[in-house]
């Protein structure tokens, strides 16, 4: 391999195959897959001290997945599947950690990765077909192809209120929380947000806590997790068909594993829907809630009113004061990233909780003493920011990455993240994302295989076409935002905000950002263009005679 002449510091840089940014599920994964089945010289490279990328980091209390873990796991490996024991349905975090260090080491994968060192930039260098990547401690390394997978949930969302370097207390991101952990007994604590995150620490920080006040800008449709073990029959069956287990996981919508349904939710009796309703509210889960009762949900407003009026129904019921009950009760539609967790809303009849509804009552600043909302100043000890992520395009726009032509990303990206097929980007030779903008809108250790195999084929395709470089032309990125907006926007999901489509993050482009025709469909799409040797992709031949 030649390499770059770019040598400004008189040192050349380090050559290599691959770089890989992020060592969670999507970047262990790659290095795995990279180095160990495809024997390329890889390096991967995460800022963390230690791997699991958002699950080395969302170490807050009570934080665990919300899917089956049967499939928040890596199939590729039958024997790992099978020696790796789960404890619960839905896993803690340090489980999930515990999983993916017991994968670093597995495939002795720590040898090539190198911690607490950030990626600044990456340049293409058209003269040699490489990506020049410079990293914070200053080296400098030449690969031919960079594989980011860098966190669609992991660059964090913290608002700037006024003051908040005032305040006395502590104040904690759920998404950096620090890894000794923190102790509430005795203190009074807020909480601002209540997504994901938000309902997960509330209802682990109340029993806590010595006094506990939300700061909530929208209310949620949560339904119960109900956590608990692993059903050991649903595991046998799984055991008992593995294949099968996992082609119905890759062909299936949200990629979790259960059956979703067919049946749209105008086609049952009223009394048939409010039981099956009931049916899922019982067994748990937020996808399940809203993919396995009715197929059309996410879609239709009957279907969704449905769901939205069981779901309020529920709150009423739990929620004991009238008042709490009602700034609880969503009044937009149910088409933000479905939520659950266990004892949510019972966690507001504790004596300890109360909650601000800071869109008719907004927070002013944060003070010395707490947090100042426009009628009133709420005295704490510990400031909690449960407020989410930069998604999908927060950390790869971190990195200076500029491809032919000069043309920095973000710029490329101005007006709205643009890929092909979510894994590559047009005038960015070699580089695919895994999870990238127009991905799909699915679980994602499975979608996570689905697209890692897609790189591997690419990068055989290559070596045996004798081709330097693979990117989709302009055209056909544009043919796929136009697919990504065309379906998503037969959805319900623009239509509410959320980090589904950037509305979260002040002065973020808002637009549809997912593929949301399932993982099924979207594997399909990935096949199609490897089966037919990458139609509209673009091919360079080496630029230079090897050394
Ligand atoms: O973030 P979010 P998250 N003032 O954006 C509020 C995954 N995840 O970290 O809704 C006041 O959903 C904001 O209010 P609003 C999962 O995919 C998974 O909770 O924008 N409030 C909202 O309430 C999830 O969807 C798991 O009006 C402000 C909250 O903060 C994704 O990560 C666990 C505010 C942010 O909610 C993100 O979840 C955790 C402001 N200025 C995360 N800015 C599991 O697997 C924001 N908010 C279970």
């Amino acid at each position: 391999m030649s390499g770059p002449t770019d040598n400004r510091d008189g040192v050349e840089p380090v050559e290599l195959d691959a770089v890989v940014i992020g060592t969670g599920f999507a970047g262990l994964l790659a290095l795995h897959v990279l180095r160990n089945d495809l024997g390329l010289d890889v390096r991967a490279f995460d800022d963390a001290p230690g791997v699991g990328g958002t699950w080395y980091w969302n170490c807050y209390p009570g934080a665990r997945a919300d899917t089956e873990v049967t499939a928040y796991c890596y199939s590729f490996d039958r024997d790992l599947f099978d020696t790796w024991r789960w404890s619960e349905r839905y896993p803690r975090q340090p489980e999930i950690l515990a999983y993916l260090n017991h994968v670093a080491d597995r495939y002795d994968l720590r040898r090539s990765i190198t911690l607490e060192t950030r990626i600044l930039s990456a340049t293409f260098d058209e003269d040699v077909n490489r990506w020049l990547v410079v990293t914070d401690a200053g080296e400098r390394l030449a690969a031919r192809f960079l594989i980011e997978g860098v966190g669609l949930l992991s660059s964090t969302n913290m608002p700037a209120f006024p003051g908040q370097e005032s305040f006395t207390g502590e104040i904690f991101h759920t998404a950096r929380w620090p890894q000794s952990g923190t102790s509430f007994a005795g203190k009074r604590v807020g909480v601002i947000g209540t997504g994901s995150s938000g309902v997960q620490v509330i209802t682990e920080i109340a029993p806590e806590a010595d006094h506990l006040t939300v700061f909530q800008r929208s209310a949620q449709y949560s339904v119960p997790a109900r956590h608990g073990a692993i059903d050991a029959d649903f595991l046998a069956s799984i055991r008992a068909d593995y294949e099968g287990y996992w082609q119905h996981v890759r062909n299936s919508i949200t990629g979790f594993g259960f059956a979703e349904s067919t049946t749209p939710a105008s086609a049952v009796s009223d009394e048939e829907r409010e039981a099956i309703f009931e049916k899922w509210w019982n067994h748990g889960g937020g996808f399940q809630f809203m993919f396995a009762t009715f197929s059309d949900i996410g879609v239709d407003l009957f279907a969704n009113n449905a769901a939205t009026d069981f779901i309020k129904r529920k709150i009423a019921e739990t929620v004991t004061d009238p008042e709490t009950a009602r700034m609880l009760t969503p009044t937009d539609l149910y088409a933000k990233r479905p939520l659950c967790c266990d004892g949510y809303f019972e966690t507001y009849n504790r004596d300890n909780v109360a909650l601000v509804d800071v869109r008719s009552d907004p927070i002013v600043e944060i003070t010395p003493r707490g947090v100042r909302t426009t009628n009133a100043e709420y005295d704490l000890d510990v400031i909690v920011f449960a407020t989410g992520f930069d998604a999908v395009t927060g950390n790869t726009l971190k990195i200076a990455h500029t491809g032919r032509g000069g043309v920095d990303l973000a710029d490329h990206w101005a007006h709205r993240p643009t890929t092909h097929l979510g894994l590559m980007t047009s005038g960015f030779p070699n580089m695919f994302m895994m999870f990238g903008p127009m991905g799909p809108f699915t679980n994602q250790p499975p979608a996570d295989e689905v697209q890692i195999e897609w790189i591997a084929d690419a990068i055989r395709h290559l070596q045996k076409t004798g081709m330097d470089t693979i990117e989709p032309a302009a055209e056909t990125e544009s043919a796929w935002v136009a697919t990504c907006d065309e379906i998503g926007n037969s959805t319900l999901f623009p239509k509410v905000d959320s980090w589904i489509n950037g509305a979260n993050v002040p002065g973020k482009p808002v637009t549809i950002m997912f593929y949301m025709a399932g993982l099924g469909a979207y594997a399909e799409r990935l096949r199609e263009a490897k089966d037919n040797d990458y139609p509209g992709f673009r091919f360079t031949a080496p630029a230079r005679t090897p050394a």
